[in-house]
């Protein structure tokens, strides 16, 4: 099988000497064993803290460590003269020192020091992948885990993703789909022994395996006919089902749990509330020290807008907070970035900021589900760093990265020879897991540093290729839904453009448009009540329709179209420039890589000519079906006389 060795291809190192023993230890001699050598005059060692007097940097590196020490997976690099040494308390702190090694060593002239630790002890992946082998929300082909009902023979492409993993320093990966259907519940009888092919496969790398996991799996598997988490069988049921989980894989992370959400079977049914349910599991994964993620992802509206709490952005915070204390301490809630479901923009969701009690995880999807399904260039670094960096209180509070425990993205990989099937989605990979590790990095450099280490092109060639995509998050929010009001993708696949399609869906997404105006009335005032669930002054500055940030504007507010907008525009009229904006930004990302293209191999140079030129024509169709539509319900012109119609 021949697949893209991505960001790992190019990278060269000078001979390396290990001072540490133990199975990561082992890993990094099997790296060194692949990756391609540099003379050089540095002598570089690599050691933990207990063999520190086998470097003669030992003194520095001791001066260099921080009181609170290195923690299970930081580590410290310090130059003098012609030495290098990297220390770690840990082998897995030593295996994230050696792939920043690889990483910056050309980079690393002169005396230094850096001590690395990472902001949030859990990274995760998440995959939504089935078991006959096909991927939800998966644009990138099928799963490298999963085919045919049982976990893939060949794991040599699961360790190559596995090392990808580990060399942007994530450290937790969910093998299959949040939505689990009988056949995947079997991961936990049937198919454990696969499932512990897969934990050692990741365990070279210091790699958690998590199991989502089905709430009702013990009907499922037809040993009870009832999954009440408070009936002592299903206590006993889960009890034992962790033991069997954890004598098969003893370093299993835990469980991710999807329920009463979307048909999956949940504690609702029992009249039980969210906490009786992950408290459950919690209490069956402690004696192992395993987690439960157990999601928020949780709507049930029937939109009914003379009901106020018919509105589902409001719907986590309402199930979740006043729950908030209940939870057991191994639970670990999982919190869409947004109130609704990953869209190109929308609000943060308040639970990030609101939740006290209960640790919780911050999701995030870098399968690009609603922006552009890898068809589409879309990088997200700078949307992921928005969102890591958001103030939850509006007034110099916390961040959402001081207040998160761990970060999950759904991943975008599949068994496409590039892995994500656009080649420049890699990207999004590498810049989740370097973000999860640093939430302050900038997402620029990190796309400086990919392209770096992904292609073999001169620095002005990488510097045009970072030009056309830096910007491509907001070029696509320019062309796609306006003002953060989200939801106009085609039901079912969610790609291009379909206005109304779910205008009139139970589940609770509008834009309102009429001949007056647009948007949604999301105001305590008179709209759904949902800006009340933040806190002051962020929650003022979310109602008032002068202050609501122009982004956001249709997300929280229903406005006339000649409603000025902070930047002195009409809604109606950002509306059109932006869609017009949009479409010429796509165009000239195309021409811009024309001019290069010849100068990326020849596999790289074909995917993404032609993933651009798709994506100028899905450009066309999103500008001209919305400025259509907008120009149609106003009667409203653009003033600046471009043809709204095809
Ligand atoms: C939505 C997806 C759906 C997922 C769901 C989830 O459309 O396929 O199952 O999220 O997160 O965005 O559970």
């Amino acid at each position: 099988m021949t697949f893209d060795p991505c960001w790992l291809s190019g990278q060269r190192l000078p001979e390396v000497t290990i001072h540490a023993s133990g199975a990561l230890a082992q890993t990094i001699r099997a790296e060194l064993r692949q990756t391609r050598r540099v003379r050089h005059d540095v002598e570089v060692a690599l050691c933990t803290l207990g063999r520190l007097g086998e470097t003669p940097l030992a003194a520095w590196v001791e001066q260099a460590l921080p009181v609170d020490g290195l923690g299970d997976e930081g580590f410290v690099v310090v130059r003098r003269g012609n030495q290098l040494a990297v220390a770690a308390e840990t082998g897995r702190g030593l295996l994230h020192g050696y792939f920043y090694l690889l990483r910056y060593f050309e980079w690393m002239t002169g005396d230094f020091t850096v001590v690395e630790r990472p902001a949030f002890p859990v990274r995760m992946l998440a995959h939504w992948d089935d078991l006959d082998g096909s991927v939800e929300r998966g644009y990138a082909g099928r799963s490298i885990f999963l085919r045919d009902g049982r976990v893939v023979q060949d794991l040599a492409r699961v360790r190559a993703y596995a090392r990808l993993l580990a060399s942007v320093g994530l450290n937790a990966v969910v093998p299959n789909n949040v939505n689990v259907h009988a056949a995947e519940t079997r991961l936990i009888t049937d198919h454990l022994s696969d499932v512990a092919r897969l934990a050692a496969v990741f365990r070279e790398y210091g790699i958690a395996v998590h199991l989502a996991v089905n709430f009702a799996a013990p009907i499922e598997l037809g040993d009870l006919d009832t999954a009440d988490p408070l009936d002592p069988r299903v206590v006993r049921w889960w009890s034992a089902a962790a033991g069997r989980v954890y004598d098969a894989v003893p370093d299993l992370g835990g469980f991710v749990v999807k329920a009463d959400s979307e048909n999956r079977p949940g504690p609702a049914a029992y009249g039980r509330h969210h906490a009786d349910g992950a408290n459950l599991l919690a209490r069956a994964l402690a004696p192992y020290r395993g987690t439960v993620h157990w999601r928020c992802f949780v709507y049930d509206v029937q939109q009914d807008w003379r009901d106020r709490t018919a509105d589902r952005a409001r719907a986590a915070y309402d199930y979740f907070i006043p729950l908030d204390g209940l939870f057991d301490d191994n639970v670990v809630l999982q919190v869409k970035h947004g109130p609704l479901d990953f869209q190109a923009r929308e609000a943060v969701s308040p639970l990030l900021g609101e939740l006290q009690e209960t640790p919780f995880a911050l999701e995030l999807q870098a399968t690009q589900q609603y922006t552009g399904q890898q068809k589409d260039l879309c990088y997200l670094g700078p949307w992921w760093r928005e969102i890591l960096q958001f103030d939850t209180t509006g007034a110099g509070g916390p961040t959402v990265a001081d207040r998160t425990e761990a970060v999950v993205a759904v991943a975008n990989v599949g068994d496409d020879p590039n892995w994500t099937g656009h080649k420049l989605a890699q990207s999004n990979l590498y810049a989740y897991g370097r973000l999860a590790w640093d939430p302050a990095a900038d997402p620029v450099s990190l796309l400086h540093e990919w392209a770096a280490a992904t292609f073999a092109i001169d620095d002005r060639t990488r510097t045009e290729l970072v030009e056309i995509m830096a910007g491509s998050w907001r070029t696509y929010e320019r062309y796609t839904a306006p003002l953060g009001v989200g939801f106009m993708v085609t039901p079912g696949t969610h790609h291009g453009p379909s206005v109304n399609g779910s205008e009139y869906s139970a589940s609770g997404t509008y834009h309102f448009a009429d001949r007056y105006g647009v948007g949604v009335d999301r105001t305590v005032a008179t709209g759904s009540g949902f800006t009340g669930q933040y806190p002051e002054p962020l929650a003022g500055r979310y109602e008032n329709v002068c202050a609501c940030p122009d982004e956001l504007l249709l997300f929280f507010h229903h406005v006339p179209y000649d409603h000025v907008l902070q930047n002195g525009r009409t809604v109606l009229q950002h509306i059109y420039d932006t869609h017009f904006q949009g479409y010429d930004e796509v165009e000239a990302m195309l021409v811009r890589w024309k001019a290069i293209a010849d100068r990326f191999d020849p596999a790289s140079r074909d995917n993404i000519t032609a993933r651009l030129e798709g994506q100028l024509a899905n450009a066309r169709e999103w500008r001209d079906q919305v400025n259509t539509y907008f120009y149609r319900l106003s009667g409203v012109p653009d003033a600046a006389g471009r043809t709204i119609y095809r």
